[in-house]
């Protein structure tokens, strides 16, 4: 097995085992406690059979109460309850990508924010048919970003990314009436569904599901990667590390969490500052280390190689260690135990969102025109603190991995371009790719996305399904807190190539990649939509055709529902290790599973044994290839 050795979730589970000891020390709250102390879960809740939409109840269904108040049936109540959940989701990563519009928009050749990859921008204003030519690219830059925001809000017509599908898919979703116009407007459009009163139908209630998820992969969710990576670069592999250890018990540490690169892009600048590297000196530390949590820590490991500490589970732990000067976050997936837990330590817990505050934390507002003062205001409030450290709380568990990561779509084109021995020239196409699948060497691909979830033993899944995967000849893309898993563990370290089938091995050592290949954050999804899209194009296929599939065996977000409806709007069969709370409706149970397939010519299987989940996706990948004939 060469020179790797995976670290096994034994290991991080005893790691977090020693470090609940000096929580328990100093009388801190933990996930795990939390989860004992509301277990067992409501039934109703898990169900989805719950109804609260207004104030006539709360009513919950049960045999002998098969309706609500207001009439409305199970498979009504649960279908309103999923399409409540999607237009979270949607809503939540759609913002996201508002914010980086915005940014986009503020940015200015001697501003903190600049436009660093002008070629990429330049590619999508011909492909949204923006006159480019003599143009400063600041001000295109400006006009791009308006002319993404209006997007959000337009009257007519249909989102702008959708025409990157395939004919045939964006036929379907036409047909179906899914296709997504204003992002906002698939998002109010829910709400106003779900509203008492409307919607009771599962069918209609599953197709806005769709829809509305369609409006964030296809809409937020892509305007966030594709102008994050003409603020800050587009990724290309980097080498990094991941898991507790990279903290660094002589320097500050500084960690970043949330989502929003345009803080964590920031916080990192002025933590390499040769002034701020003094002043951490100055107050006794050796220097200064950020490292990161969650979609934040994906952001900067694909741009900057800055190391990831952990994903969402491990959040409350990076406070555990007794080494986290602040924990510095801005959107999404932040535990709010980070403020009394911080407590217990020296630690800032440094909010910078007016969309995330939360109790007992540092509030320092963070916005796009001071961005830079804040950013180093952050980073001295860090290195002021290191005094303050307590030593003998100190225990970063002595655990990390090599990794490799930033594999974007056209990192990923690139990278595969010398694998094929094909005479033909299919620069800057996916053929390498498409040739290496047709032939059996590969024998498909499964994106694995998504949370971690305490239902689910934490990790635990991501990496034994990679592990069977890679095995097997399946080449695994990632990306949110799965990519993070894999990182942990040791599946993006180039030497996990002994870990794979003999097909895939060759290939990674011809392209000299890990088996498991870091595609970003949760917006970033949409990296992988627009590589089916032009698989399928290469190919001459539809979406549906490719042995291809999605996995989210530990989500638990409003997020992951929204990309788990588009990722099978797209056409990509998706296995979920955990019920999105439609278990009380077989209608709506048939609709995900079965239904929608009419629509888009893919579905949902919910499978919470974990052996049996990676036994279906590799079942449907060697469908699709018998379907194929290869
Ligand atoms: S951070 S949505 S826990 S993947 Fe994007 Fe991780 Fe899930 Fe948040």
């Amino acid at each position: 097995m060469g020179d790797l050795k995976l670290t096994t979730v034994e290991e991080m589970e005893a790691a977090t085992a020693r470090l609940l000891e000096t929580g328990a020390k100093v009388g801190a709250d933990a996930w795990q406690l939390r989860v004992k102390n509301q277990t067992p879960h409501c039934k109703f809740g898990e169900q989805g059979v719950c109804c609260r939409i207004c104030a006539m109840g709360p009513c919950r269904i049960t045999p002998k109460a098969p309706r609500g108040i207001c009439g409305c049936d199970v498979h009504g109540i649960v279908g309103r309850n999923y399409l409540k959940f999607t237009a979270g989701g949607a809503a939540t990563h759609s913002d996201h990508g508002r914010e980086i519009c915005h940014t986009l928009y503020e940015a200015k050749p001697d501003g903190a924010y600049k436009v660093k990859d002008p070629e990429k921008l330049i590619r999508i204003a011909k492909e949204w048919g923006v006159e480019t030519e003599g143009k400063d690219i600041y001000d295109l830059a400006h006009e791009m970003a308006e002319t993404a925001l209006m997007e959000y809000g337009k009257p007519f017509g249909v989102q702008r990314w959708l025409k990157r599908a395939p004919e045939h898919t964006q036929k379907l979703w036409h047909d179906a009436e899914i296709e997504p116009r204003a992002i906002d407007r698939e998002v109010a459009t829910s709400l106003h569904m779900a509203h008492m009163g409307c919607s009771s139908l599962p069918e209609a209630l599953v197709r806005q599901s769709l829809r509305a998820g369609l409006a964030d992969g296809w809409g937020g969710s892509m305007c966030g990667t594709e102008f994050s990576d003409v603020l800050f670069g587009t990724p290309k592999p980097l080498d990094t590390e991941a898991n507790l250890g990279v903290m660094n018990a002589d320097n500050v540490n500084i960690v970043v969490h949330g989502h929003d690169p345009s803080l964590s892009e920031m916080v990192c600048e002025y933590a390499d500052d040769p002034e701020m590297i003094a002043y951490a000196k100055s107050m006794g530390a050796k220097g200064i280390t950020v490292s990161g949590v969650c979609c934040t820590s994906n952001e900067v490991a694909m741009r900057r190689g800055v190391p990831m500490a952990g994903n969402f589970l491990q959040q409350e732990n990076v406070v555990l260690t007794g080494a986290c000067e602040a924990i510095v976050v801005d959107v999404q997936c932040i535990f709010p135990a980070l403020g009394p837990l911080s407590k217990c330590f020296h630690t800032k817990f440094i909010t910078t969102s007016p969309i995330a505050q939360m109790p007992d934390s540092d509030y320092i507002r963070f916005d796009v025109g001071t961005a830079a003062e804040k950013a180093k205001q952050i980073v001295m409030t860090a290195c002021e603190n290191f005094k303050n450290r307590k030593p003998d709380l100190v225990y970063i568990p002595d655990m990390k991995q090599k990794a490799t990561v930033g594999y974007s779509f056209e990192a990923l084109v690139k990278t595969l371009d010398g694998v094929t021995n094909s005479q033909v020239d299919v620069t800057g196409t996916t053929k390498p790719l498409i040739e290496c699948i047709t032939s059996g060497v590969i024998r498909g691909a499964v994106a694995m996305v998504g949370c971690n979830n305490p239902k689910i033993r934490p990790d635990y899944a991501h990496i034994e399904l990679m592990k069977k995967l890679i095995a097997n000849d399946i080449v695994v893309v990632a990306s949110g807190c799965s990519a993070q898993a894999a990182a942990k563990a040791g599946l993006m370290d180039k030497a996990a190539k002994d870990l794979c089938g003999a097909g895939l091995k060759r290939v990674c050592e011809l392209a000299d990649i890990p088996p498991v290949l870091h595609m970003g954050s949760c917006v970033d999804i949409s990296r992988m939509m627009v590589l089916v899209a032009e698989l399928a194009k290469d190919s001459g296929l539809n979406i549906s055709q490719l042995p291809v599939v999605g996995c989210a065996p530990e989500w638990m977000s409003e997020k992951a529902v929204s990309i788990g409806n588009y990722v099978v709007a797209t056409g990509i069969d998706t296995f979920l290790g955990v019920d999105p709370y439609v278990a009380g409706s077989s209608e709506m149970g048939q609709w995900l599973t079965e239904g929608v397939r009419d629509w888009v010519e893919a579905a949902y299987t919910v499978e919470t044994d974990i052996e049996k989940l990676v036994d279906k996706m590799i079942d449907r990948i060697e469908e699709k290839r018998t379907a194929l004939g290869i």
